[in-house]
């Protein structure tokens, strides 16, 4: 694609998709949603002289994941976002005709240049191309696809999405991929200009014949690999598991990448929500911050999502940093306190009813801060979204081992809709718990968006209630012996306007 001032904005393209997507009640405010059409993965995350740039999978023309597009939306505090002109077209010709999948941004000498995978029939491979100083015009590379081929001699399940780094004065990348009978990988590749790539071998290779059925199991395939340093010496390695036909899930190793392999530690479930927290992708921002988006799949139908012009939602951006247990913490990025509006603040002391509503917390766009303590044995209960004669609702739920060691996270969602057509199957994860049985949750509910981080453990979901506007109560209860240390929770403010939406000026 040459400099094009043609080129359409998100809004331009979606124009009557995004007038539908407005009407939608479960569309959320502060979360980033696309101006109407399809979104998945985030792509080409990057803080770029104090302007954070958010690219994405994109399908301006149709709620459907189809002839996939980049999205590009830029913001100076992660919450606001601009719609900027749509940053890579799929071809007429070429290794992208089939669409632009997933990559990344890196930095050559003070060109934004992306890497992302072109597809063409049902492959992709490598791609590369330049962008202008405001990172909105992109220029293909003439020598696309850069790769032509999976390594040779490998019978590969897939071969696409990318994390490409500077070392040593050489551009490093992986590729993900799967090795047909053994497992996911991630193959390492070495180049000096970004264009002229050297196979050194594969990184790390999963089982894909162990945990089969699990919520840890490694997949056949890595979709979306992304390596990291965090802390004082862990390197992360983080992948979204693949199969097809199968429910697919984010993972992470922790372990030491050395030399050109990574030899691993402990595997974790990066999400407790599977599926809808996927394929993320995180960057170091000008704050020394590791910032991570990931994409909240819809949980309806397709007919549903094509009813409503929208689907697709990006989490909001988690701040990620190492616990003293070796795992990832995770928090909302601190930026999201821009949004709170009236606050409620609830008595603490110990709780004894079973269930309560909180008449004075309602609504469907909130953020609720509590401290809980729970003897061994407890359990307590937060009701969302909850219609007033109790038909629907959700209930996050943590519960403490009679022992005391840990705890569960749980999700029901199995009261969210009485809509028969949505996704109600329960979530749960493990809930790490000190000695005095703190649990410190954070819920962020969007519409139909919803976001849990209990001690740091992530939990994304989507809820669509059939009568949304009712839908708005908010409740607690707990079993044996549970003290609310701190209860606080704010009505969120839109960060989108219900009118059109900015566009870059
Ligand atoms: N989505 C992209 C692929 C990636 C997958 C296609 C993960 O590049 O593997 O839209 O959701």
């Amino acid at each position: 694609m040459t400099h094009d001032l043609t080129l359409p904005s998100g809004t331009d393209v979606a124009e009557g998709l995004a007038e539908r997507a407005l009407r939608d009640p479960h569309r959320p405010r502060f979360h980033f949603t696309s101006p109407g059409g399809w979104l998945n993965d985030p792509n080409g995350l990057t803080h770029w002289n104090g302007v954070y740039h958010l690219f994405y999978q994109y399908n301006p023309l149709a709620p459907a994941h189809h002839r996939i597009h980049w999205g590009h939306a830029t913001s100076t505090d992660l919450i606001h976002w601009i719609d900027e002109p749509v940053a890579l077209v799929p071809g007429t010709t070429g290794p992208d005709r089939d669409g632009c999948w997933s990559g990344v941004l890196v930095d050559d000498g003070g060109v934004p240049t992306l890497v992302y995978s072109g597809r063409h029939g049902d492959r992709e491979l490598p791609c590369v191309a330049k962008g202008s100083a405001d990172l909105r015009y992109w220029t293909k590379d003439r020598a696309n696809p850069v790769i032509t081929a999976p390594p040779e001699g490998v019978d590969t399940t897939a071969f696409r999405d990318h994390c490409v780094w500077r070392e040593g004065g050489m551009w490093r990348q992986l590729v993900g991929s799967g090795i047909r009978g053994v497992g996911g990988t991630a193959f390492l590749y070495e180049s000096d200009d970004l264009r002229t790539w050297r196979y050194v071998g594969p990184l790390l290779t999963g089982d894909a014949f162990q945990n089969q059925g699990e919520l840890d199991w490694t997949g056949t395939m890595w979709e979306c690999v992304d390596l990291f340093g965090i802390g004082d010496g862990t390197d992360v390695l983080v992948f979204s598991a693949w199969d097809e036909g199968i429910t697919h899930h984010p993972l992470y190793w922790t372990g030491r990448y050395q030399g050109d392999t990574f030899t691993p530690t402990a595997l974790h479930r990066l999400d407790y929500g599977g599926r809808y927290f996927y394929a993320p992708q995180s960057t170091r921002d000008e704050h020394g911050r590791r910032i991570m988006f990931g994409w909240l799949q819809e949980g309806r139908t397709d007919e549903a999502n094509a009813q409503t012009g929208w689907c697709g939602v990006m989490s909001v951006p988690r701040v990620v940093t190492l616990s003293a247990d070796g795992s990832l913490h995770q928090a909302p990025a601190p930026e999201l306190t821009v949004l709170r509006r009236e606050h409620v603040e609830v008595t603490p002391g110990p709780l004894t009813a079973p269930y309560s509503q909180l008449h004075a917390v309602r609504g469907d766009q909130l953020d609720i801060e509590t401290t809980l303590l729970l003897a061994p044995g407890a359990t307590a209960q937060l009701v969302l979204r909850e219609t007033p004669d109790a038909v629907e609702r959700t209930v996050v739920e943590v519960s403490r081992e009679h022992d005391g060691t840990g705890g569960t996270l749980r999700l029901h969602r199995e009261a969210g809709s009485l809509d028969p057509t949505v996704d109600t199957e329960p979530r749960y994860g493990e809930l790490p718990m000190d000695p005095d049985g703190r649990v410190d949750l954070r819920i962020l509910v969007d519409r139909s968006a919803l976001e849990i981080f209990a001690n740091g453990r992530p939990l994304a979901a989507r809820i669509y209630p059939a009568r949304p506007g009712e839908a708005v109560g908010v409740g607690i209860g707990a079993h044996g012996d549970v003290t609310l240390e701190r209860f606080d929770a704010w009505q969120m403010a839109s960060a989108f306007t219900d009118g059109p939406r900015p566009l870059w000026p």
